[in-house]
């Protein structure tokens, strides 16, 4: 199926899902969602696949949800409209294992994206981020309750409260990411890492990754509703609207 905002191939029993979107920093907009959404369905019933790798560009794996699409959107429609709904999701009902390879900017939705992934194998030039109080919201695609089981409460608060970034070594040191590679080696790195899960019996890959998420995840269900219902009233809140409005003309946003 051809796509606009994606790019997908295969190796062998690898298939590899590229983001696509280098003018606006692969800004995860509903488009691009669907498309991932869909390419993912495909290589998870594809019989013939082992393991799915998902990256970005050099510069940018995802700086986001888009927020030039998400500006105008308000409460209670946030929550009508499907928003964050069923395209995110089936990044985490995907049943074969799902690497991303992340060199640049994940950021907001891009950092959520990653996380819903079950390795993250970083550049050393990646650079992770929760940047969404910034501009006036909070992460809406589980990133208040990955990152916290990622790397802890008080790392989290620190990195969500103020929207700063970490660096891949700082990541590595947090276990965000499960190794950190030079940035040339981060595609043959992942492949090889790829093609390694890919031999192992299909059967025992699934047993394992529900084994794994088992281990958090009745709570995480539960966490992500309640982030849910905290982020989708922010919009058409003031604050909202200048934190997105600055950020699209580029100036600092007035949050008086
Ligand atoms: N959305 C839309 N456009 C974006 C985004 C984004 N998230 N990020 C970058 N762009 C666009 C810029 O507007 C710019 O476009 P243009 O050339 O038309 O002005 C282009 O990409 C290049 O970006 P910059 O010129 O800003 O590049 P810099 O190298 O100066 O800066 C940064 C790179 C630091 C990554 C900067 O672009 C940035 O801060 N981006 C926004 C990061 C951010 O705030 N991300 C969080 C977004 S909110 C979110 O993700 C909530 C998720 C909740 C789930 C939502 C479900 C739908």
């Amino acid at each position: 199926m051809p796509y606009e905002m994606i790019v997908t191939e295969t190796d062998g029993a690898v298939a590899v899902i590229r983001l696509n979107r280098p003018e606006s920093l692969n800004a995860l907009c509903d488009q691009l969602m669907s498309e991932l959404a869909d390419a993912l369905r495909g290589f998870d019933s594809d019989k013939s696949i082992r393991c799915i790798v998902l990256t970005g560009s050099d510069r940018a794996f995802a700086a986001g949800a888009d927020i030039k699409e998400m500006q105008n959107r308000s409460w209670p429609e946030t929550g009508l409209d499907d928003f964050i709904g069923k395209s995110w999701e089936v990044v985490t009902t995907t049943l074969k294992p799902v690497i991303a390879a992340v060199s640049g900017y994940a950021l907001g939705g891009g950092c959520e994206l990653a996380m819903m992934c079950d390795i993250i194998i970083a550049a050393d030039t990646a650079k992770f981020g929760q940047p969404e109080i910034a501009i006036g919201v909070i992460p809406g695609a589980g990133g208040t309750q990955r990152l916290t089981r990622a790397i802890g409460k008080s790392k989290a608060m620190e990195m969500i409260l103020t929207g700063r970034m970490m660096d891949a070594e700082e990541a590595e040191r947090a276990n965000l990411v499960a190794r950190v590679v030079p940035a040339a080696d981060l595609m043959p790195e992942t492949m090889k890492l790829a093609r390694r899960i890919a031999g192992m019996s299909p059967v025992a890959l699934l047993q394992a990754k529900r084994s794994i998420n088992a281990a958090f995840e009745t709570m995480l269900a539960e966490g992500v509703r309640y982030e849910r219902a905290s982020f989708l009233p922010l919009f058409g809140t003031p604050h909202q609207r200048e934190g997105m409005a600055a950020f699209i003309e580029k100036r600092k946003p007035d949050f008086s």
